[in-house]
């Protein structure tokens, strides 16, 4: 962040090579910050979150956030951001059209994605919503490394079909493939020969997949798709939601990149493909935002006409100026090695103490997550009775700790047959927002989870009482059974 500011630490400029090489490589991840301003919490018994979760039909998202001690929902919207942050939400340009602060965000995304053209939209599926619309057409394919939610729905709705072409270790919660977000391209060969290229509008590839517990893909892989496609004139689209974060275990895993700055690597992983839609309220670092960026002029005018529709200006996209300058400092920040280095640094310090407890959690730790691996943890509780919704409600029960169901109830059903779709993996998330919880919260969740496994026999499954239908996983209700 000092460099995005135009400083250099002194101690940074006077150091050896050997020296800094040295002190990258310790093994702490200490936050490169401290803490200007806190938000108190507060605490509840036993007997109000019995009430609470019973009135939220054993649904974390229909809990409210004051009932809550520590918010492990998402990471989405939940970061802390910066005085630097702060101080350029003071400085929005309001204006309906034009505003200096979208010139900023526009010119900031090209310079560390890449991409020629920026829409802005209110936040990730704004950009799914205008891109499914525009690219597919009614019977088409979209090959991709696992679904997820809000991006399978939007292709659905205009029509498409997804179809999983990610390794099959992805599926495996015990699988150590060190890059369990990689396509496999022999499945995707295969669908363009039996479906024929004409029928897939895009690839639609993720970094990292959230879905399989927060798993990178490799450069490597990406660039192999990226050809592949090419050769059969299909594009790629990434969802860069947590690219930053995919691009730092590049870094740290894949060959040739250690000495790479994640700037570096990001540019390059985006040059592997033709576009993306963007989720601002993850690796950007502030609650509210979005984009959809593009190479191709042609879709770049559809995609600059129909956001007016449903977002706004094609110079605001659903956001404040304010929103957009925070954003565009947020993505200057985003990209400090020191930064992401803490961020994942403080998933895996979790994720490890979990591990050395011998807690079924899904391996390796992913970049934004902890995983619990509800099939292995409440081996008795079959996905019928919806084994990692009733996870995720005990620790709220156990603790006060928010976690997320990635499991049958956010996997839904299938479009054709209404049949419910039984992944393989029955998760529980439990999501680091970046910069706002110590290493004492990560403690304290670690002790709850374990507490909660040691009586885990004790626990019965769920039936769902209510089922939206639409992404029915943010407002289902249960009943315990
Ligand atoms: O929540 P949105 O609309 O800004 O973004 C949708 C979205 C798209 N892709 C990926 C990989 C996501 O993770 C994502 C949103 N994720 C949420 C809300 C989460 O809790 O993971």
């Amino acid at each position: 962040m000092l460099e995005a500011r135009g400083f250099k630490p002194n101690f940074l400029i006077t150091m050896t090579n050997d020296k800094l090489n040295r002190i990258q490589r310790r093994r702490s991840w200490a936050e490169p910050y401290k803490i200007k301003v806190v938000e108190p919490l507060k605490l509840t018994t036993r007997a109000e979150r019995e009430q609470a979760i019973a009135q939220a039909g054993y649904n974390t998202f229909l809990l409210r956030s004051e009932d809550v001690y520590i918010d492990l929902l998402t990471d989405s919207g939940t970061s802390a951001m910066s005085d630097y942050q702060w101080a350029g939400m003071m400085l929005g340009d309001e204006a309906y059209a034009g505003s200096k602060n979208f010139y900023f965000l526009e010119a900031t995304i090209q310079k560390y994605y890449g991409y020629q053209y920026i829409v802005p939209t209110h936040q990730g599926r704004g950009a799914e919503n205008i891109l499914s619309q525009i690219l597919i057409k009614p019977g088409d394919y979209i090959p991709g490394n696992m679904y997820f939610t809000t991006t399978r729905l939007h292709q659905e709705l205009a029509g498409g079909t997804f179809v999983d072409v990610i390794i099959d270790e992805a599926h495996d919660a015990t699988s150590l493939h060190p890059f369990k977000g990689n396509v496999d391209l022999q499945k995707l060969t295969d669908l363009i020969e039996q479906v024929g290229a004409e029928r897939i509008p895009y690839i639609s590839v993720a970094g990292t997949v959230n879905m399989a517990g927060g798993q990178p893909i490799s450069m490597a892989n990406l660039r192999a798709v990226y050809q592949l496609a090419q050769t059969h004139g299909i594009r790629v689209i990434l969802d860069a939601t947590r690219a930053v974060e995919n691009a730092y275990f590049i870094q740290r895993q894949e060959e040739g990149y250690n000495q790479e700055a994640i700037a570096t690597i990001l540019r390059e992983f985006c040059s592997y493909t033709d576009g993306c839609t963007m989720s601002g309220k993850k690796d950007a670092l502030v609650n509210i935002g979005g984009w959809l960026a593009l190479n191709d002029d042609d879709i770049y005018e559809e995609a600059r006409n129909r956001v007016v529709i449903y977002e706004g200006l094609h110079t605001y996209g659903g956001m404040a100026g304010r929103d957009m300058e925070a954003m565009g400092r947020g993505i200057e920040e985003s990209v400090q090695d020191d930064h992401i280095r803490a961020r994942v640094g403080q998933v895996e310090y979790l994720g490890q103490k979990l591990l050395d407890w011998h807690i079924p959690v899904v391996v390796p730790i992913g970049g934004h997550a902890i995983y619990l691996d509800a099939k292995r943890f409440l081996p008795h509780i079959s996905q019928d009775e919806f084994a990692a919704q009733r996870l995720a409600a005990e620790l709220y029960l156990e603790a006060g700790i928010r976690t997320m169901e990635r499991g049958i109830v956010s996997a839904g059903r299938n479009k054709e047959t209404g049949d419910n779709y039984y992944p393989e993996l029955e998760l529980v998330r439990l999501t680091i927002p970046r910069r706002v919880y110590t290493q004492a919260h990560m403690d304290l969740t670690a002790e709850a989870v374990e507490e909660v496994y040691y009586n885990r026999d004790r626990l019965g499954g769920l039936k769902m009482v209510y089922e939206p239908k639409y992404l029915r996983f943010f407002q289902a209700r249960f009943e315990l059974l």
